[in-house]
């Protein structure tokens, strides 16, 4: 049995670098955290880029490469243009949007697609020099989308797997980009190509007919000599971390914080700061509520978690000042001198935090315009070993799919999305509780080795 090689565009590391000292902790986001698990415990490589500043000194990068090897991690390094390219310009600001269905975010002219071609080919490189044959690869994500190609015309036999942890959208919006067809041939050139949802999948396939003539049956389509199966494996939590870490004493105690007031009713938004998320929208639905129902006003508070992202490009600044605004408007308008309707807080708070806000929480909205699958709307649902607690959720996440008993909402429709808000607030607590024990089992029962393994097995098979 061979080894399982992840791939990543990031390592899931964060490196910090003081002269020729190098310090590493590990990354908290969901793909880190996922397949932790996995690496840990496996005698498995995972290749990817440090995130390492290309001037950093050759004693620091030594210093790195000794961590790294000694956690089995290989690194891909870039040079400052690559990253600028590759990752800013083309992943960040042209897959990334399209995918998100925001078209008109695009730029007018799109340069750089060699970039992410020979970014990829050195992803391809590193693999190909580090996999011994029996070895499986797992490559992730809209980054590397041209690995599998390019690492099958190194490696003819090695197994490839491939999951896209953001949408595959509608062909009518993905028809529209420019290498649309030279992109889906490198995701071809794995054995697996899997995503969050059955939706995605039915997106990639509608596109595959379109490009190539080709049909799926029995989840695979005929590709060349090859068959390429094409699977949906809706990524879960570390469900039982999150519960373990709700009934921490720390957690409990900064939960009761949160709690003081015992006479406001308390909602959370926890987001990477990103137009996909929808927080415009979500402040705009909440300041509606505030206007149409009166009776709130001193007796709830939104506590927004906004963690910078991208902040090197415009769209991001944009949406961080619309934001910004938008929560200077509504305090200044409805604040009173014993009350501020907002807390907004621009940046990453710690796991004791998070979970106590997860804890303490009446309702979580989580109210993106698009998103992948959202995994901030499951670990939410495996903190609460209350068994109480309203989730808010977008039918235009992926985990709406599953999360069929939470509030659903569509989240362009701000007027409606204040009204589930009001909803969400007066539940009575007996429909609450039932609906989040329905939530829970599901949580539970779905985490993220499940969906580790379930995709794994699949490959192999
Ligand atoms: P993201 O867009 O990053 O992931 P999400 O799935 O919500 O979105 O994961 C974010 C992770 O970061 C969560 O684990 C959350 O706890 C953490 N996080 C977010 N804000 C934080 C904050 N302020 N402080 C601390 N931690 C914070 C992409 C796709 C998603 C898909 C995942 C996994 O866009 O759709 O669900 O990958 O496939």
């Amino acid at each position: 049995m061979g080894r399982l090689i992840i791939v990543s565009n990031r390592l899931p590391i964060t490196v910090s670098c003081d002269g020729d000292g190098i310090e590493l902790s590990s990354s908290s986001g969901g793909l880190a955290t996922g397949l932790g698990a996995v690496h840990a415990n496996s005698e498995s490589l995972w290749v990817g880029w440090s995130g390492l500043d290309a001037s950093a000194s050759p004693a620091a990068r030594r210093a790195l490469q000794t961590q790294l090897t000694s956690r089995r991690l290989v690194e891909v390094p870039l040079s400052d243009e690559e990253v600028s390219i590759f990752y800013e310009h083309i992943s960040n600001g042209v897959i990334w949007p399209m995918f998100h269905d925001q078209l008109e975010r695009l730029p007018d002219v799109i340069e750089g697609w060699e970039t992410y071609e020979s970014v990829n080919a050195r992803y391809a490189d590193m693999i190909a020099a580090c996999a011994r044959p029996g070895d499986t690869i797992w490559i992730h994500d809209y980054q590397l989308m041209r690995v599998p190609a390019l690492l099958r015309e190194r490696m003819p036999d090695v197994r490839i797997g491939f999951f896209l942890h953001i949408p595959f959208p509608n062909p009518e919006i993905f028809f529209a980009l420019p290498r649309r067809q030279w992109l889906v041939e490198g995701l071809l050139g794995a054995d697996l190509v899997g995503f969050h949802t059955r939706r995605y999948r039915g997106h990639f396939t509608a596109a595959l007919r379109r490009l190539l003539g080709i049909e799926m049956k029995n989840d695979v389509i005929a590709y060349g000599k090859r068959s390429v199966r094409l699977g949906y494996f809706p990524m879960g939590v570390d469900s039982a971390t999150y519960a373990e870490r709700a009934a921490d004493r720390k957690v409990l105690a900064e939960s009761a914080r949160l709690r003081a007031d015992r006479d406001v009713c308390l909602l959370v938004g926890i987001d990477r700061l990103d137009y996909s998320k929808g927080l415009p929208r979500r402040l705009l639905a909440f300041e509606r509520l505030l206007t149409t129902h009166p009776e709130w006003l001193e007796r709830i508070r939104l506590v927004q978690v906004a963690v910078p992202s991208r902040e090197g490009l415009a769209a991001y600044q944009s949406v961080r000042r619309t934001v910004e605004e938008l929560v200077g408007r509504i305090n200044g308008r409805f604040g009173t001198h014993r009350w501020t309707p907002i807390r907004y807080i621009n940046r990453s708070v710690n796991d004791t935090v998070l979970s106590a806000l997860y804890r303490a929480a009446d309702v979580l909205l989580v109210t993106p315009l698009r998103d992948g699958m959202n995994l901030v709307a499951k670990e939410f649902v495996a903190s609460r070993v209350d068994g109480d607690g309203v989730l808010v959720l977008s039918e235009f996440a992926g985990a709406a799919d599953e999360l069929t008993r939470a509030l659903i909402v569509n989240p362009y429709d701000v007027d409606g999305m204040s009204e589930s808000i009001n909803l969400a607030l007066t539940m009575p607590r007996a429909e609450r509780r039932e609906r989040m024990q329905a939530l829970r089992e599901h949580v539970t029962k779905h985490d993220v080795s499940e969906w580790s393994e379930t995709f794994l097995a699949t490959l192999v098979q």
